[in-house]
């Protein structure tokens, strides 16, 4: 359903575009309503508009801190236009709908980075502009709102083809229009809080619903708290906490990263298990059952798995939470446990047993957040992984269907080390993982060095990479790289491929007779 702008009222503080606007609102026939410098603007174009004031009868007053605010002006845009009760209402006190706003806000954020006084930053606080904008935006199924003057030349395309505003352009807009009154919003409570000092009230404006604010965060003199932002995602921060004590910034981080990790594999097809630490996984393992894969993935690092976290992507029952009570566990988080493996873990009074209901969703879309000195960066989830592409085999040997299997494995887990990733796995189990080093050389050196170690835990001579596959989480920038993974026995590797010297890290593949296959998919995590 399209509507026809009968009556638009603009009330800028921003005048681009204003007159243009304006302008071809009126030729298409809209009655204009403005505000007082902006009427003024708009009449001296040559363009005939009607002062706020006459459509209130109410002068402008306090110095405009009220110009708006009137139920002449919210009624109109408030009115449901098809309710018998909302026309009657209308009708006995005159009040005349309107179909658009245009409005822009006093410059907050301006003013608060010129270095103004306080008094002159509260009276840059508006009121009325972000008043209409929220009333038009709620009663989007008649009324377009737009705040951004970029949208004019859509919103006037629209009205010469259509006659009108579409009801999803306007939906679109409301959109717009509510994030614009969010973020100004978040703005005043910024401001507000770094002259009070008070860093904790600006952040429960921003980041969602404050959910807990902790004793003490990545170290113990940091201030830190726990924000939900409502998404319906199942993981740390939706999860139920059965048993232990309560979470710590970084137990919270690394269960996270955890989860996440064997959420890559789904439960119906194999279980997997995961053992993080300092959000670094240094075990993963699939197995037919929860137990197998925990015995598997143990193995990789025994010594790091003290005080770590486990992550599973199915129910824990009671041989698995045995077995997993056994090393000192910080946390235990899964979508479900059966009351023997709960009995079991409540045992060990402090860990922490997290259920989420269900594993996460690889493939849901959202956003990450980091900041940086002054700013966030924010992103896309890496929601994609080895499943979603073609694996291109590149030297002349070919993978067999184990080293396949493995590899796709090893791709996966690659893909939640910190950067640069090497993963070695065999028979379903990672067997050495090279993590956050600042050369790809070093995570492999790496990741072979920890698993001489492992073996020599388990009492098996040499190296457990020893006719493993290995996985890089970007490509190799030469040869030395791919060399290390074949001196730690790697029989067959998996990587993004896209080096321009790709031809050279081939030919090494070759001359050492492995098998390499390419992702064309890079997985940095920093
Ligand atoms: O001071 S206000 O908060 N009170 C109001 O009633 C009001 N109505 C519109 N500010 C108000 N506005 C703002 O005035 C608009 O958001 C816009 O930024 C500005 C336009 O005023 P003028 O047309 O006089 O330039």
């Amino acid at each position: 359903n399209t509507v026809r702008i009968e009556r638009a009222l603009l009330s800028v503080f921003d005048k681009t575009g204003t007159v243009e606007f304006a302008g071809a609102l009126a030729s298409s026939g809209t009655e204009l309503v403005s505000t007082g410098k902006t009427s003024r603007l708009i009449a001296e174009a040559g363009l005939s508009v009607r002062d706020i004031s006459d459509l209130t009868g109410f002068p402008e007053m306090m110095d405009g801190r009220v110009k708006t605010l009137h139920p002449k002006v919210h009624g109109g845009l408030l009115a449901v236009r098809d309710n018998p009760e909302h026309k009657a209402a209308m009708d006995a006190h005159a009040i005349g709908p309107i179909d658009l706003v245009a409005v822009n806000l006093y410059p907050f954020e301006k003013t608060v980075a010129s270095g103004a006084d306080y008094a002159t930053i509260i009276e840059n606080i508006d009121i009325g502009g972000p008043a209409m904008i929220r009333s038009a935006a709620k009663n989007h199924a008649y009324v377009t709102v737009v705040v951004d003057p970029e949208d004019y030349p859509t919103v006037i395309e629209a009205i010469r083809n259509e006659g009108g505003v579409p009801y999803a352009l306007r939906q679109k807009l409301a959109a717009k229009a509510y994030a614009r009154t969010a973020a100004y919003d978040a703005a005043i409570s910024t401001w507000f809080a770094r002259a009070l000092e008070t860093p904790d009230i600006a952040w429960r404006s921003f980041a969602g619903q404050l959910r807990e604010v902790m004793r003490y965060g990545e170290n113990p003199h940091q201030w830190a708290a726990f924000y939900a932002t409502g998404e319906d995602r199942p993981g740390v921060a939706t999860a139920r906490q059965v048993q232990g004590k309560t979470l710590s910034y970084n137990n919270i981080n690394d269960t996270d990263a955890a989860f996440e990790l064997v959420s890559e594999f789904n439960p119906e097809e194999t279980a997997a298990v995961a053992i993080i630490k300092h959000a670094n996984p240094c075990g993963v393992a699939l197995g037919a059952t929860v137990v197998e894969a925990y015995r598997k993935a143990l193995r990789t690092d025994p010594v790091s798995a003290f005080g770590g976290i486990v992550a599973v992507n199915r129910e824990i029952d009671g041989e698995a939470a045995a077995e997993i009570v056994k090393v000192f566990t910080e946390v235990i988080v899964a979508p479900s446990a059966t009351q023997e493996a709960i009995d079991i873990i409540a045992g060990k009074k402090n860990l922490r047993l997290l259920l989420t209901g269900a594993v996460a969703d690889p493939k849901a879309e959202g956003l990450t957040v980091k900041s940086v000195a002054g700013g966030l960066l924010v992103q896309s989830r890496d929601n994609r992984n080895v499943d979603d592409t073609e694996l291109k085999v590149v030297t002349k040997r070919a993978p067999s269907d184990q080293e396949l299997a493995d590899m796709r494995l090893a791709a996966k887990v690659a893909k939640h080390v910190k950067s640069n990733a090497i993963v070695y796995v065999k028979d379903g189990a990672t067997v050495g993982i090279g993590a956050g080093q600042m050369s790809r050389v070093d995570s492999s050196l790496t990741g072979h060095r920890k698993s001489i170690d492992a073996a020599r835990a388990a009492g098996i001579e040499g190296a457990l990479t020893q006719g493993s596959v290995a996985a890089s989480d970007a490509f190799f920038p030469f040869p030395d790289g791919l060399e290390a993974l074949v001196a730690a026995g790697a029989t067959a590797v998996i990587q993004p491929g896209g080096s321009v010297n790709d031809d050279k890290v081939i030919a090494a593949a070759d001359a050492a007779g492995i098998a390499m296959v390419m992702t064309g998919m890079r997985h940095f995590r920093h």
